[in-house]
Protein backbone atom coordinates (compact mmCIF):
# COMPACT_ATOMS: atom_id res chain seq x y z
CA UNK A 1 0.00 0.00 0.00
CA UNK A 2 0.97 3.69 -1.12
CA UNK A 3 0.84 4.72 3.02
CA UNK A 4 3.17 2.04 3.82
CA UNK A 5 5.32 2.06 0.67
CA UNK A 6 8.92 2.12 2.27
CA UNK A 7 8.66 -0.75 4.15
CA UNK A 8 5.22 -3.18 2.66
CA UNK A 9 5.54 -1.77 -0.94
CA UNK A 10 6.52 -3.85 -4.30
CA UNK A 11 10.75 -3.31 -4.64
CA UNK A 12 10.98 -2.35 -0.89
CA UNK A 13 13.73 -4.13 0.02
CA UNK A 14 13.40 -6.88 3.01
CA UNK A 15 14.66 -5.47 6.00
CA UNK A 16 15.39 -7.68 8.87
CA UNK A 17 14.49 -5.06 11.56
CA UNK A 18 11.69 -2.96 9.86
CA UNK A 19 9.84 -2.40 13.44
CA UNK A 20 10.97 -3.30 17.20
CA UNK A 21 8.45 -2.71 19.98
CA UNK A 22 10.06 -3.07 23.50
CA UNK A 23 12.75 -5.73 22.61
CA UNK A 24 10.16 -7.96 19.47
CA UNK A 25 11.27 -7.22 16.19
CA UNK A 26 9.68 -7.91 12.89
CA UNK A 27 11.18 -7.98 9.49
CA UNK A 28 9.18 -6.44 7.15
CA UNK A 29 8.27 -9.68 5.32
CA UNK A 30 6.83 -10.92 8.56
CA UNK A 31 5.56 -7.82 9.36
CA UNK A 32 3.56 -7.65 6.17
CA UNK A 33 2.79 -11.25 6.41
CA UNK A 34 1.50 -11.24 10.26
CA UNK A 35 -0.83 -7.73 8.86
CA UNK A 36 -2.57 -9.61 5.79
CA UNK A 37 -3.69 -12.37 8.59
CA UNK A 38 -5.05 -9.74 10.21
CA UNK A 39 -6.76 -7.49 7.17
CA UNK A 40 -8.32 -11.21 6.16
CA UNK A 41 -9.71 -11.45 9.39
CA UNK A 42 -11.40 -8.14 8.82
CA UNK A 43 -11.79 -7.44 5.54
CA UNK A 44 -15.39 -5.82 4.78
CA UNK A 45 -15.76 -4.19 8.15
CA UNK A 46 -15.77 0.27 7.74
CA UNK A 47 -14.32 0.84 10.93
CA UNK A 48 -12.27 -1.25 13.57
CA UNK A 49 -10.79 0.06 16.80
CA UNK A 50 -7.38 -1.34 17.77
CA UNK A 51 -6.55 -1.60 21.84
CA UNK A 52 -3.45 1.19 21.24
CA UNK A 53 -0.45 -0.30 24.11
CA UNK A 54 2.62 -0.12 23.44
CA UNK A 55 3.33 -3.47 21.59
CA UNK A 56 4.23 -4.99 18.39
CA UNK A 57 0.18 -6.42 18.47
CA UNK A 58 -0.55 -2.78 17.86
CA UNK A 59 1.56 -1.93 14.96
CA UNK A 60 0.85 -4.78 13.33
CA UNK A 61 -3.28 -4.62 13.83
CA UNK A 62 -2.77 -1.06 12.55
CA UNK A 63 -1.37 -2.21 9.75
CA UNK A 64 -3.53 -4.90 8.90
CA UNK A 65 -7.15 -2.93 9.21
CA UNK A 66 -4.97 -0.37 6.73
CA UNK A 67 -4.34 -2.99 4.28
CA UNK A 68 -8.16 -4.27 5.00
CA UNK A 69 -9.16 -0.97 3.81
CA UNK A 70 -10.93 0.45 7.43
CA UNK A 71 -10.50 3.32 9.44
CA UNK A 72 -8.59 2.44 12.24
CA UNK A 73 -9.82 3.93 15.48
CA UNK A 74 -6.50 3.73 18.18
CA UNK A 75 -8.12 3.03 21.70
CA UNK A 76 -5.62 4.82 24.40
CA UNK A 77 -4.11 1.88 26.44
CA UNK A 78 -5.16 3.82 29.63
CA UNK A 79 -8.46 4.74 28.69
CA UNK A 80 -11.24 4.46 31.09
CA UNK A 81 -14.29 3.16 30.78
CA UNK A 82 -16.25 6.30 30.08
CA UNK A 83 -14.17 7.24 27.43
CA UNK A 84 -13.19 3.51 25.71
CA UNK A 85 -17.44 3.11 25.70
CA UNK A 86 -17.67 6.73 23.90
CA UNK A 87 -15.30 5.98 21.76
CA UNK A 88 -16.60 2.54 20.50
CA UNK A 89 -19.65 3.60 20.19
CA UNK A 90 -19.41 6.91 18.35
CA UNK A 91 -17.20 5.43 15.61
CA UNK A 92 -19.32 2.60 15.81
CA UNK A 93 -16.02 0.79 15.50
CA UNK A 94 -15.50 -3.36 15.85
CA UNK A 95 -12.73 -4.17 18.03
CA UNK A 96 -9.88 -6.17 17.53
CA UNK A 97 -9.54 -8.15 20.09
CA UNK A 98 -6.33 -11.05 19.94
CA UNK A 99 -3.62 -10.33 17.24
CA UNK A 100 -0.61 -12.88 17.14
CA UNK A 101 1.71 -11.56 15.04
CA UNK A 102 3.56 -15.11 14.32
CA UNK A 103 0.72 -15.98 12.11
CA UNK A 104 1.18 -15.15 8.16
CA UNK A 105 -1.18 -14.54 4.86
CA UNK A 106 -0.37 -13.52 1.53
CA UNK A 107 -3.71 -12.35 0.32
CA UNK A 108 -3.90 -9.19 -1.58
CA UNK A 109 -6.15 -7.23 -1.11
CA UNK A 110 -7.34 -3.94 -3.20
CA UNK A 111 -5.21 -0.69 -2.96
CA UNK A 112 -7.65 1.62 -1.10
CA UNK A 113 -8.87 5.15 -2.55
CA UNK A 114 -6.84 8.16 -1.62
CA UNK A 115 -9.34 9.63 0.06
CA UNK A 116 -10.76 6.57 1.78
CA UNK A 117 -10.54 7.07 5.51
CA UNK A 118 -7.67 5.55 7.31
CA UNK A 119 -7.17 6.61 10.99
CA UNK A 120 -10.06 8.45 13.67
CA UNK A 121 -8.27 9.83 16.23
CA UNK A 122 -10.19 11.11 19.19
CA UNK A 123 -9.16 14.31 20.65
CA UNK A 124 -10.79 16.65 23.58
CA UNK A 125 -12.14 19.95 22.90
CA UNK A 126 -12.97 22.71 25.45
CA UNK A 127 -16.10 20.85 26.29
CA UNK A 128 -18.06 17.51 26.10
CA UNK A 129 -16.65 14.14 24.90
CA UNK A 130 -13.52 13.65 22.50
CA UNK A 131 -14.23 13.93 18.58
CA UNK A 132 -12.97 11.68 16.49
CA UNK A 133 -11.19 13.13 14.05
CA UNK A 134 -10.99 11.77 10.35
CA UNK A 135 -8.04 11.37 8.39
CA UNK A 136 -8.08 9.73 4.53
CA UNK A 137 -4.58 7.80 3.09
CA UNK A 138 -4.18 10.88 1.40
CA UNK A 139 -4.34 13.32 3.90
CA UNK A 140 -1.94 10.82 6.25
CA UNK A 141 0.30 10.69 2.91
CA UNK A 142 0.44 14.55 3.09
CA UNK A 143 1.82 14.81 6.28
CA UNK A 144 4.07 11.97 6.71
CA UNK A 145 5.81 12.98 3.30
CA UNK A 146 5.81 17.04 4.47
CA UNK A 147 8.09 15.88 7.73
CA UNK A 148 10.25 13.32 5.84
CA UNK A 149 11.01 16.66 3.50
CA UNK A 150 11.88 18.77 6.55
CA UNK A 151 13.50 16.45 8.63
CA UNK A 152 15.18 14.28 5.39
CA UNK A 153 13.81 11.10 6.89
CA UNK A 154 15.12 8.36 4.54
CA UNK A 155 15.26 4.96 4.86
CA UNK A 156 19.16 5.28 5.70
CA UNK A 157 17.61 6.59 9.47
CA UNK A 158 16.78 4.36 12.20
CA UNK A 159 14.00 6.19 14.41
CA UNK A 160 13.71 5.95 17.86
CA UNK A 161 10.56 6.88 20.78
CA UNK A 162 8.84 5.26 22.94
CA UNK A 163 5.68 7.61 22.86
CA UNK A 164 2.07 6.48 23.10
CA UNK A 165 0.85 4.43 19.95
CA UNK A 166 -2.83 6.39 19.90
CA UNK A 167 -2.03 9.95 18.87
CA UNK A 168 -0.33 11.50 15.91
CA UNK A 169 3.29 12.13 17.65
CA UNK A 170 3.81 8.48 18.21
CA UNK A 171 1.34 6.75 15.37
CA UNK A 172 1.28 8.87 12.55
CA UNK A 173 4.92 10.65 12.82
CA UNK A 174 6.35 7.35 14.76
CA UNK A 175 4.95 4.44 12.77
CA UNK A 176 3.20 4.96 9.54
CA UNK A 177 6.43 7.56 9.18
CA UNK A 178 8.95 5.24 8.99
CA UNK A 179 6.98 2.69 7.61
CA UNK A 180 6.30 5.19 4.59
CA UNK A 181 10.35 6.68 4.67
CA UNK A 182 11.46 2.50 4.90
CA UNK A 183 13.62 3.39 8.23
CA UNK A 184 13.87 0.72 10.42
CA UNK A 185 11.34 1.68 14.26
CA UNK A 186 12.69 1.34 17.47
CA UNK A 187 9.99 1.72 19.40
CA UNK A 188 10.55 1.57 23.46
CA UNK A 189 7.59 1.30 24.88
CA UNK A 190 7.88 4.10 27.33
CA UNK A 191 10.00 7.13 26.39
CA UNK A 192 12.60 6.99 29.29
CA UNK A 193 16.28 8.56 28.66
CA UNK A 194 18.27 5.58 29.19
CA UNK A 195 15.80 3.51 26.73
CA UNK A 196 16.85 6.29 24.04
CA UNK A 197 20.36 6.54 25.31
CA UNK A 198 20.34 2.40 24.61
CA UNK A 199 18.45 2.25 21.01
CA UNK A 200 21.44 4.05 19.24
CA UNK A 201 18.49 5.69 16.56
CA UNK A 202 19.75 8.19 13.78
CA UNK A 203 16.43 10.28 14.31
CA UNK A 204 14.88 10.58 17.91
CA UNK A 205 10.96 12.07 19.00
CA UNK A 206 10.08 13.22 22.01
CA UNK A 207 7.61 15.62 23.69
CA UNK A 208 9.39 17.81 26.00
CA UNK A 209 8.55 16.72 29.53
CA UNK A 210 10.70 13.53 27.17
CA UNK A 211 13.84 16.05 26.77
CA UNK A 212 13.60 17.84 29.93
CA UNK A 213 13.92 14.50 31.37
CA UNK A 214 16.26 13.33 29.13
CA UNK A 215 18.55 16.77 30.00
CA UNK A 216 18.08 15.42 33.95
CA UNK A 217 20.35 12.46 32.72
CA UNK A 218 23.12 14.32 31.16
CA UNK A 219 24.87 10.36 30.09
CA UNK A 220 22.08 9.52 28.75
CA UNK A 221 21.30 12.64 26.95
CA UNK A 222 25.01 12.33 25.55
CA UNK A 223 25.18 9.39 24.44
CA UNK A 224 22.22 10.75 21.57
CA UNK A 225 25.24 12.74 20.22
CA UNK A 226 25.92 10.20 17.66
CA UNK A 227 21.97 10.92 16.01
CA UNK A 228 21.54 12.94 13.07
CA UNK A 229 18.50 14.92 14.60
CA UNK A 230 16.59 15.42 17.64
CA UNK A 231 12.85 16.47 16.90
CA UNK A 232 10.60 18.16 19.56
CA UNK A 233 7.10 18.59 19.10
CA UNK A 234 3.33 18.09 20.64
CA UNK A 235 3.78 20.98 23.55
CA UNK A 236 6.13 24.33 23.72
CA UNK A 237 9.88 23.15 24.23
CA UNK A 238 11.04 25.31 27.11
CA UNK A 239 13.68 27.34 25.63
CA UNK A 240 16.34 26.73 28.97
CA UNK A 241 15.42 22.46 27.59
CA UNK A 242 16.40 23.42 24.09
CA UNK A 243 19.81 25.01 25.39
CA UNK A 244 20.70 22.02 28.05
CA UNK A 245 20.04 19.76 25.07
CA UNK A 246 22.05 21.64 23.02
CA UNK A 247 25.03 21.48 24.94
CA UNK A 248 24.49 17.85 26.22
CA UNK A 249 24.24 16.43 22.89
CA UNK A 250 25.50 19.07 20.31
CA UNK A 251 22.73 18.75 18.54
CA UNK A 252 19.95 22.08 18.17
CA UNK A 253 16.73 19.95 17.93
CA UNK A 254 14.33 20.32 15.46
CA UNK A 255 10.90 21.81 16.70
CA UNK A 256 7.94 21.35 14.72
CA UNK A 257 3.84 22.26 15.61
CA UNK A 258 1.04 20.42 14.93
CA UNK A 259 -2.00 19.15 15.46
CA UNK A 260 -4.42 15.89 15.81
CA UNK A 261 -6.85 17.86 13.13
CA UNK A 262 -3.60 18.94 10.69
CA UNK A 263 -0.67 16.76 11.20
CA UNK A 264 2.65 18.76 11.33
CA UNK A 265 2.15 21.95 9.76
CA UNK A 266 5.11 24.05 11.02
CA UNK A 267 8.55 22.87 10.95
CA UNK A 268 12.57 24.32 11.62
CA UNK A 269 14.30 22.07 8.68
CA UNK A 270 17.08 19.25 8.99
CA UNK A 271 19.05 21.41 6.35
CA UNK A 272 18.29 24.67 8.12
CA UNK A 273 18.96 27.13 10.81
CA UNK A 274 16.93 26.23 14.81
CA UNK A 275 15.65 28.85 16.77
CA UNK A 276 14.83 28.00 20.67
CA UNK A 277 11.38 29.36 21.22
CA UNK A 278 9.99 28.92 17.14
CA UNK A 279 8.86 26.47 15.62
CA UNK A 280 10.45 27.37 12.43
CA UNK A 281 8.23 27.57 8.88
CA UNK A 282 5.32 25.99 7.09
CA UNK A 283 6.37 22.59 5.65
CA UNK A 284 6.02 21.38 2.24
CA UNK A 285 2.48 22.14 0.78
CA UNK A 286 1.03 24.39 3.22
CA UNK A 287 0.26 27.90 3.95
CA UNK A 288 -0.16 29.88 7.03
CA UNK A 289 -1.98 32.98 8.30
CA UNK A 290 -1.79 35.48 11.40
CA UNK A 291 -4.98 36.80 11.76
CA UNK A 292 -3.21 39.21 13.98
CA UNK A 293 -5.79 41.69 15.60
CA UNK A 294 -2.48 44.17 16.33
CA UNK A 295 -0.75 43.21 12.98
CA UNK A 296 2.00 40.62 14.75
CA UNK A 297 0.34 37.92 17.12
CA UNK A 298 -3.08 36.43 16.73
CA UNK A 299 -5.12 33.45 15.50
CA UNK A 300 -3.14 30.80 13.68
CA UNK A 301 -4.95 29.66 10.71
CA UNK A 302 -3.18 26.99 8.26
CA UNK A 303 -3.68 25.39 5.02
CA UNK A 304 -2.72 22.14 3.28
CA UNK A 305 -3.40 18.66 1.95
CA UNK A 306 -2.98 17.04 5.23
CA UNK A 307 -5.91 18.81 6.83
CA UNK A 308 -8.55 16.40 8.73
CA UNK A 309 -11.29 15.98 5.81
CA UNK A 310 -13.92 15.27 8.77
CA UNK A 311 -15.08 14.90 12.30
CA UNK A 312 -16.99 11.50 12.82
CA UNK A 313 -20.63 13.52 13.26
CA UNK A 314 -19.92 16.62 11.95
CA UNK A 315 -17.67 18.43 8.74
CA UNK A 316 -14.27 20.08 9.40
CA UNK A 317 -15.57 23.64 9.21
CA UNK A 318 -12.79 25.01 7.13
CA UNK A 319 -13.23 28.22 5.37
CA UNK A 320 -11.74 28.43 2.32
CA UNK A 321 -9.12 25.02 3.19
CA UNK A 322 -8.29 27.07 6.09
CA UNK A 323 -8.39 25.58 9.72
CA UNK A 324 -8.49 27.73 12.85
CA UNK A 325 -6.10 26.14 14.97
CA UNK A 326 -7.13 27.72 18.28
CA UNK A 327 -3.35 28.63 18.46
CA UNK A 328 -2.02 32.44 19.22
CA UNK A 329 0.74 32.70 17.25
CA UNK A 330 3.66 34.82 15.65
CA UNK A 331 5.13 35.03 12.54
CA UNK A 332 8.40 37.29 12.43
CA UNK A 333 9.75 39.09 9.67
CA UNK A 334 11.99 36.61 8.71
CA UNK A 335 9.10 33.84 8.53
CA UNK A 336 9.93 31.88 11.51
CA UNK A 337 6.44 30.96 13.56
CA UNK A 338 6.14 31.15 17.34
CA UNK A 339 3.35 29.76 19.16
CA UNK A 340 2.37 31.96 21.87
CA UNK A 341 -0.51 30.43 23.69
CA UNK A 342 -3.98 29.45 23.09
CA UNK A 343 -6.82 31.18 22.75
CA UNK A 344 -8.62 28.94 25.10
CA UNK A 345 -7.53 28.84 28.96
CA UNK A 346 -9.80 24.91 28.58
CA UNK A 347 -7.56 23.10 26.70
CA UNK A 348 -4.72 22.00 28.52
CA UNK A 349 -1.70 20.49 27.39
CA UNK A 350 0.31 17.97 30.39
CA UNK A 351 3.01 16.10 29.05
CA UNK A 352 2.36 16.51 25.55
CA UNK A 353 -1.50 15.49 26.08
CA UNK A 354 -4.37 17.47 24.90
CA UNK A 355 -7.07 17.40 27.66
CA UNK A 356 -10.23 19.24 27.56
CA UNK A 357 -11.09 21.11 31.36
CA UNK A 358 -14.83 20.39 30.41
CA UNK A 359 -14.67 16.74 29.91
CA UNK A 360 -12.55 16.47 33.10
CA UNK A 361 -15.07 18.46 35.17
CA UNK A 362 -18.10 15.92 33.74
CA UNK A 363 -15.92 13.55 34.76
CA UNK A 364 -15.61 14.96 38.62
CA UNK A 365 -19.49 15.56 38.56
CA UNK A 366 -19.93 12.11 38.04
CA UNK A 367 -18.24 11.42 41.52
CA UNK A 368 -21.33 11.17 43.75
CA UNK A 369 -19.74 14.07 46.29
CA UNK A 370 -18.85 16.33 44.08
CA UNK A 371 -21.26 19.21 43.86
CA UNK A 372 -19.55 21.58 41.71
CA UNK A 373 -16.15 21.18 39.69
CA UNK A 374 -13.47 23.57 38.21
CA UNK A 375 -10.63 22.36 36.07
CA UNK A 376 -7.38 24.34 35.09
CA UNK A 377 -3.73 24.08 33.41
CA UNK A 378 -1.00 24.96 36.06
CA UNK A 379 2.11 25.80 35.33
CA UNK A 380 4.18 22.43 35.64
CA UNK A 381 8.35 22.00 35.33
CA UNK A 382 8.37 18.36 34.45
CA UNK A 383 4.92 18.34 32.45
CA UNK A 384 4.21 21.93 31.17
CA UNK A 385 1.17 22.12 32.73
CA UNK A 386 -0.66 19.99 34.93
CA UNK A 387 -4.31 19.33 35.60
CA UNK A 388 -5.52 20.71 38.56
CA UNK A 389 -9.04 20.57 39.79
CA UNK A 390 -10.88 22.65 42.25
CA UNK A 391 -13.86 20.64 43.46
CA UNK A 392 -16.83 21.69 46.22
CA UNK A 393 -17.90 18.41 47.58
CA UNK A 394 -21.12 17.12 49.75
CA UNK A 395 -19.68 14.08 51.86
CA UNK A 396 -15.96 13.68 52.45
CA UNK A 397 -13.92 12.55 50.04
CA UNK A 398 -10.11 12.26 49.22
CA UNK A 399 -8.17 13.83 46.93
CA UNK A 400 -6.59 10.61 46.04
CA UNK A 401 -10.01 9.10 45.01
CA UNK A 402 -11.31 12.00 42.89
CA UNK A 403 -7.60 11.86 40.89
CA UNK A 404 -8.21 7.96 40.82
CA UNK A 405 -11.91 8.15 39.73
CA UNK A 406 -11.31 10.49 37.14
CA UNK A 407 -8.22 8.04 36.30
CA UNK A 408 -10.70 4.82 35.44
CA UNK A 409 -13.75 6.96 34.19
CA UNK A 410 -11.38 8.76 31.10
CA UNK A 411 -7.75 8.26 31.37
CA UNK A 412 -4.83 8.00 33.46
CA UNK A 413 -3.21 10.96 31.86
CA UNK A 414 -6.26 12.89 32.03
CA UNK A 415 -6.47 12.82 35.85
CA UNK A 416 -6.05 15.97 38.10
CA UNK A 417 -2.28 15.77 39.12
CA UNK A 418 -3.51 18.46 41.98
CA UNK A 419 -7.00 18.51 43.88
CA UNK A 420 -8.02 21.67 45.94
CA UNK A 421 -11.26 20.98 47.96
CA UNK A 422 -12.82 24.58 48.37
CA UNK A 423 -15.51 25.56 49.79
CA UNK A 424 -16.67 27.45 47.00
CA UNK A 425 -16.29 28.58 44.09
CA UNK A 426 -15.62 32.64 42.14
CA UNK A 427 -18.33 33.02 40.09
CA UNK A 428 -19.52 36.31 38.52
CA UNK A 429 -22.77 37.61 38.58
CA UNK A 430 -24.50 35.72 35.96
CA UNK A 431 -23.29 32.44 37.66
CA UNK A 432 -20.23 31.60 35.22
CA UNK A 433 -17.19 30.07 37.03
CA UNK A 434 -14.38 32.95 36.84
CA UNK A 435 -11.45 30.40 36.27
CA UNK A 436 -8.71 33.50 35.92
CA UNK A 437 -8.96 33.89 39.74
CA UNK A 438 -8.52 29.87 39.98
CA UNK A 439 -4.86 29.28 40.35
CA UNK A 440 -3.80 32.20 42.68
CA UNK A 441 -4.17 32.20 46.43
CA UNK A 442 -6.07 29.89 47.43
CA UNK A 443 -10.00 30.36 48.05
C1 LIG B 1 -0.39 6.78 38.02
N1 LIG B 1 -0.64 5.67 37.33
C2 LIG B 1 -1.92 5.36 37.52
C3 LIG B 1 -2.47 6.37 38.37
N2 LIG B 1 -1.50 7.21 38.67
N3 LIG B 1 -2.66 4.37 37.08
C4 LIG B 1 -3.96 4.33 37.45
N4 LIG B 1 -4.56 5.25 38.24
C5 LIG B 1 -3.84 6.27 38.74
N5 LIG B 1 -4.43 7.17 39.50
C6 LIG B 1 0.36 4.92 36.53
C7 LIG B 1 0.20 5.04 35.04
O1 LIG B 1 -0.67 4.08 34.53
C8 LIG B 1 1.62 4.77 34.54
O2 LIG B 1 1.90 3.39 34.58
C9 LIG B 1 2.44 5.40 35.58
O3 LIG B 1 1.63 5.49 36.76
C10 LIG B 1 2.97 6.79 35.18
O4 LIG B 1 1.90 7.58 34.76
P1 LIG B 1 2.07 9.11 34.58
O5 LIG B 1 2.55 9.70 35.85
O6 LIG B 1 0.85 9.65 34.02
O7 LIG B 1 3.18 9.20 33.48
P2 LIG B 1 4.26 10.25 33.31
O8 LIG B 1 5.57 9.68 33.66
O9 LIG B 1 3.90 11.53 33.97
O10 LIG B 1 4.20 10.51 31.75
C11 LIG B 1 5.00 11.45 31.13
C12 LIG B 1 5.09 11.12 29.65
C13 LIG B 1 3.68 11.07 29.09
C14 LIG B 1 5.76 9.77 29.49
C15 LIG B 1 5.91 12.19 28.98
O11 LIG B 1 3.03 12.26 29.45
C16 LIG B 1 3.62 10.85 27.60
O12 LIG B 1 3.82 9.73 27.11
N6 LIG B 1 3.36 11.91 26.82
C17 LIG B 1 3.24 11.87 25.38
C18 LIG B 1 1.94 12.44 24.92
C19 LIG B 1 1.86 12.46 23.40
O13 LIG B 1 2.39 11.60 22.70
N7 LIG B 1 1.17 13.46 22.85
C20 LIG B 1 1.07 13.65 21.43
C21 LIG B 1 -0.27 14.14 21.05
P3 LIG B 1 2.73 2.65 33.47
O14 LIG B 1 3.92 3.53 33.23
O15 LIG B 1 3.07 1.32 34.08
O16 LIG B 1 1.83 2.58 32.30
S1 LIG B 1 -0.34 14.35 19.25
C22 LIG B 1 0.09 15.96 19.12
O17 LIG B 1 0.20 16.66 20.08
C23 LIG B 1 0.43 16.62 17.83
C24 LIG B 1 -0.17 16.31 16.57
C25 LIG B 1 1.84 16.91 17.81
O18 LIG B 1 2.20 18.07 17.59
O19 LIG B 1 2.58 15.93 18.06
P1 LIG C 1 -2.98 17.59 19.74
O1 LIG C 1 -4.19 17.68 18.98
O2 LIG C 1 -2.94 16.68 20.88
O3 LIG C 1 -1.98 17.23 18.75
O4 LIG C 1 -2.59 18.99 20.30
C1 LIG C 1 -2.37 20.07 19.44
C2 LIG C 1 -1.91 21.26 20.20
O5 LIG C 1 -0.61 21.03 20.75
C3 LIG C 1 -1.74 22.49 19.37
O6 LIG C 1 -2.98 23.12 19.14
C4 LIG C 1 -0.78 23.30 20.21
O7 LIG C 1 -1.47 24.00 21.22
C5 LIG C 1 0.10 22.25 20.85
N1 LIG C 1 1.40 22.09 20.18
C6 LIG C 1 1.79 21.13 19.34
N2 LIG C 1 3.07 21.31 18.97
C7 LIG C 1 3.52 22.42 19.59
C8 LIG C 1 4.76 23.14 19.63
N3 LIG C 1 5.83 22.72 18.96
N4 LIG C 1 4.81 24.27 20.37
C9 LIG C 1 3.75 24.69 21.07
N5 LIG C 1 2.56 24.06 21.08
C10 LIG C 1 2.44 22.93 20.37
Amino acid sequence: MRLLAGTTGPGSTDRPDAVTVAGRTLSSEALLGAALAVAADVRGAATVAVDATPSLETVVAIVGGLLAGAAVVPVPSDAGHAERAHILSDSGAVLLDTVDVSRRSSISLPEPAPEDPALIMYTSGTTGAPKGVVHTHASLEAGVDAVADAWDWTAGDRLVHGLPLFHVHGLVLGVLGALRAGSPLVHTRKPEPERYAAAGGTLYFGVPTVWSRVCAQPAAARALSRARLLVSGSAALPVPVFDRLHALTGHAPVERYGMTETLITISSRADGPRRAGHVGFPVRGVETRVAAEDGAIGELWVRGPMLLRRYVHQTADLEDGWFRTGDIARKDPDGWHRIVGRASTDLIKSGGYRIGAGEVEDALLAHPAVREAAVIGTPHADLGQAVTAYVVVSAAVAERELEDFVARHLSVHKRPRVVHLVESLPRNAMGKVQKKRLGGPML
